[in-house]
């Protein structure tokens, strides 16, 4: 399997909402494997460096004051394909468009508050996964459902 990471992050809201567990269900019984979690409080400036792409839109400010409000979980998963599949199960940004099925088309309301971030490509999710973690906060190890999982 050509095994890839992603970073995830439940925000302020979905912890608040009590939907941690909801959403790491998804991502497990898919087939996804867990390898790095912690509930952490980003500072606004990290918030802001997190979000810095997006630093040149109207919404950046009340967005980093968002994700600083509170605890986010933040989650390392690898798997074959979880970068792009991860943003799957996650649906659009827009939780007015996401799919039913998704966790924002299934889970949330309004897109200032879609309880979710994945990474959306394989740059971002280095940078996002070493933003997040230290090197030793991230585990290696072998699941013993991977074989039935890959084949
Ligand atoms: P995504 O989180 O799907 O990767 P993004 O990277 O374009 O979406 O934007 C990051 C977050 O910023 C998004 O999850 C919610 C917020 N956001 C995006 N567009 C917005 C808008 N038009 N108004 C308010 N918040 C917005
Ligand atoms: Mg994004």
């Amino acid at each position: 399997a050509q095994m890839e990471r992603t970073f995830i992050a439940i925000k302020p809201d979905g912890v608040q909402r009590g939907l941690i567990s909801e959403i790491i269900a998804r991502f497990e019984r898919k087939g996804f494997k867990l390898v790095a979690i912690k509930l952490v409080n980003p500072t606004k400036s990290f918030a802001q460096k997190h979000y810095h792409d997006l630093k040149e839109r109207p919404f950046f400010d009340g967005l980093c004051d968002f994700l600083s409000s509170g605890p986010v979980l933040a989650m390392v998963w690898e798997g074959e394909g979880v970068i792009k599949y991860g943003r799957k199960l996650i649906g659009a940004t827009d939780p007015q468009k996401s799919e039913p099925g998704t966790i924002r088309g299934d889970l949330a309301v309004v897109v200032g508050r879609n309880i979710i971030h994945g990474s959306d490509g394989p740059e971002t999710a280095k940078d996002e996964i070493n933003l997040w973690f230290k090197p030793e906060e991230l585990t290696s190890y072998t699941s013993n459902q991977e074989k039935w999982v890959y084949g």
